[in-house]
């Protein structure tokens, strides 16, 4: 008998526009075509249903990472910039940088911010509306963020106009060398060398977030020479990522008044909804693996070397695994979903993103009682990050 399934193959381009504008045609198609597809534009393996991408995540030995998470192949191309020290690497290189950063953003060592972080949220929610009407992203999305997660980190106020550019250039380059990432080159030289700067020991203040990095350090947990890179991991993944997931978060909001007054009624459900939210928006869409020595997948072997691309979007909302995945809903357990990812390189930040988006949603159930739109929204397109460029929206106050 032959148990060799024929690998379906399909030649659309997961990074044109039309599909970072809306990923659900494909994503079915992807996951109906069966566990593995071969997209010929890039000559990867993609992985769209959850069971093979929860796997896969969980599979460092043969999923490797220190060949890159991006369509690049640091086995046969240059890296634009010197590997991220955790993401772009494999135990056991990558668990000493791991535990550092882990014990850096512990939910015990937030423990102080949490009193700071609510009241900055009900100061900015209050100076916002002061207007009815506004637009979510810049104001609130990027705005919370913005104001919280540098000085936690201990930077200095001047440039910090440059994180999200920087972030937002790192994840694009994580895809194909496209349209999106040619936009974010003229200025990178001068965003990157800021960057940099800012990993300096010098130039962080004593009591944030980076300076334990430098402390870690010291007591030889990790080299000197590791800690800017890991400083450096901070300012990449740190903002981007958190300004999107808010935005996802608060647009579900303004499309799902029923579950708006879920959340008023118990505010303590907050944090559930921006799980639930990560889950129903994934904020990171997609992420690769590259095979070490040959895979076999459902039947399909993927050789040695080759790019696999996990899409994580498409996962959370696998109906094999989710009940009316499409919808958004506050009473359903969205714990699995693989938007933070999963095994030994899942996200380490994921208590900031939380600790943020908890104060954030707290302090506006408590002030709002609608929250609606009152235009089109508009996405931002990122090669890897789904996201908003504009939430117009409008609040009647409680
Ligand atoms: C990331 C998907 C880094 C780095 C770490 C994590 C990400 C990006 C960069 C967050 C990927 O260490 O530079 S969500």
């Amino acid at each position: 008998m032959d148990t060799t399934a024929v690998l379906p193959t399909d030649d659309t381009d997961p990074f044109s526009p039309s599909v970072l504008e809306d990923p659900a045609e494909l994503h079915a198609r992807l996951r109906e075509a069966g566990p593995v597809v071969h997209l010929t534009r890039h000559d990867v393996y993609a992985l769209s249903r959850h069971e093979h991408v929860h796997a896969a995540l969980r599979d460092w030995q043969r999923f490797q990472s220190a060949a890159g998470v991006g369509l690049s192949n640091f086995r046969y191309e240059e890296p634009w910039r010197p590997p991220s020290l955790l993401l772009e690497a494999d135990p056991p290189h990558h668990d000493a940088p791991r535990a550092v950063l882990s014990g850096v953003l512990s939910p015990r060592a937030l423990r102080s911010l949490r009193g700071r972080w609510f009241a900055e949220a009900e100061e900015l929610v209050d100076q916002v509306l002061a207007d009815d009407e506004f637009d979510a992203v810049p104001s609130l999305a990027q705005a919370f963020p913005l104001r919280v997660f540098p000085d936690a980190v201990g930077l200095p106020r001047q440039g910090r106009e440059n994180l999200l550019p920087y972030g937002d250039h790192v994840f694009n380059a994580f895809g194909p060398d496209n349209a999106l990432v040619a936009r974010g080159r003229p200025g990178l030289g001068e965003v990157s060398a800021w960057i940099n700067a800012q990993c300096r020991r010098e130039t962080l203040d004593s009591a944030g977030f980076g300076a334990r990095i430098w402390s870690a350090a010291d007591r030889g947990d990790i080299t000197h020479e590791q800690a800017p890179l890991l400083v450096r991991s901070l300012l990449t993944a740190g903002v981007d990522t958190t300004v999107h997931g808010l935005a996802a978060v608060l647009y579900a909001f303004a499309t799902h008044p029923r579950q708006w007054d879920l959340l008023r009624r118990d505010p303590s459900l907050a944090r559930m909804a921006f799980d639930e939210a990560v889950r129903w928006e994934s904020p990171v869409q997609t992420f690769f693996r590259t095979a070490l020595t040959e895979v076999e997948i459902g039947g399909t072997v993927i050789p040695d070397g080759k790019k696999i691309l996990m899409f994580l979007g498409s996962a959370n909302r696998d109906p094999r695994r989710w009940s009316a995945p499409d919808a958004f809903d506050l009473e359903r357990d969205p714990s699995g979903h693989v938007g933070f990812g999963m095994g030994v390189h899942q996200c380490v930040g994921q208590h900031v993103a939380r600790l943020e988006a908890e104060a954030l949603v707290t302090a506006l159930a408590r002030r709002v009682e609608r929250l609606e739109l009152t235009g089109r929204p508009r996405r931002h397109l990122n090669n890897t990050l789904r996201g908003w460029e504009s939430l117009p929206v409008r609040v009647t106050r409680t």
